[in-house]
């Protein structure tokens, strides 16, 4: 029996690829939230940003990765009841919580996130990978919301080609080309509430054209048969249920922000999944 989510929600997830967002935090949290972030990013330099020209920091900061081992209210967030009810209701009751990335634009910027799927480099043999999109501030076609291709999960692979274009926000700027972008649909997100879409499932956003800056968060949940193929290594943190597979160190949850075993936990894991996200990828004029 689902705990949240109905039978012809679950339905459309398997055949589309995606959920219709859910609000998941109340405005007063996730303003909370919001403050929290802006707190972090005033104290250590705009980390969270990609907008280079004032943050001055680059695409592949640290901080961006994983960044519930170095906040303790992000780590309570991927713990959130509500949240791991959604995610239970797709892939079942024993949850890991893989990564974190955030996605800032800057209000006018040229920042984009091409059309990619993020099942073709991850290195993970699942096909149960639930990403779930925090809206930390309004997400829609003005602020250049999520993208998705309806079905396109169901299609493996496709073709990605390495751009490392200076304003694309992923790592080394894949993009796959053709999309058919009137089949495509948004993602609009108020703040509280999530996107919910299978990591094969193509999507993209647009530059933020609003005078608010679009502040978001994936969480990216897997059950803990999944295996890292690229790498002997790699980290997670349980965050409901059993691990009986043991694929994945499992991290230590900060007690404070800093907590100095977890932010040891994020460097090595920091450290590994970079290399993930580069494998075998495109020499720029290639
Ligand atoms: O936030 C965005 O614009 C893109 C998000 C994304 O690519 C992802 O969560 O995998």
């Amino acid at each position: 029996m689902p705990k949240i989510l109905s039978a012809d929600a679950i339905q459309a997830y398997r055949n589309d690829g995606f959920v219709r967002p859910l609000r998941v935090l109340s405005g007063e949290k996730v303003q909370r939230c919001r403050s929290e972030l802006e707190a972090f990013e005033a104290k250590h330099g705009q980390v969270f940003s990609e907008n280079r020209e004032k943050s001055g920091d680059s695409l592949t900061g640290s901080y961006r990765f994983k960044s519930h081992l170095l906040m303790k209210w992000l780590s309570d967030l991927v713990f959130h009841p509500h949240i791991l009810d959604v995610v239970e209701d797709l892939i079942g009751p024993d949850l890991l919580c893989w990564t974190t990335h955030w996605f800032v634009k800057e209000a006018h910027t040229p920042h984009y996130v091409s059309w990619h799927q993020d099942s073709n480099y991850w290195g993970l043999d699942t096909d149960r990978l639930v990403s779930v999109w925090l809206a930390l501030s309004v997400s829609n076609p003005a602020s250049g919301c999520i993208r998705v291709l309806p079905g396109s999960h169901k299609e493996t692979r496709m073709k990605h080609f390495d751009t490392y274009h200076e304003h694309n926000m992923l790592t080394r700027g894949q993009e796959i080309r053709g999309i058919d972008e009137a089949a495509s649909v948004n993602l609009a997100v108020e703040p509280g509430e999530v996107a919910i879409f299978d990591y094969r499932l193509a999507h993209a956003s647009y530059p933020n054209h609003s005078d608010d800056r679009r502040i978001g968060i994936g969480i990216r949940y897997i059950p803990p048969e999944t295996r890292q193929i690229l790498r002997p290594w790699d980290s997670a943190t349980l965050v409901r249920g059993e691990d009986r597979f043991g694929h994945f160190e499992l991290e230590p949850t900060p007690r404070f922000d800093f907590d100095p075993e977890a932010l040891e936990a994020h460097k090595r894991a920091d450290a590994a999944q970079r290399e993930v996200y580069y494998e075998g990828a495109q020499p720029l004029d290639s």
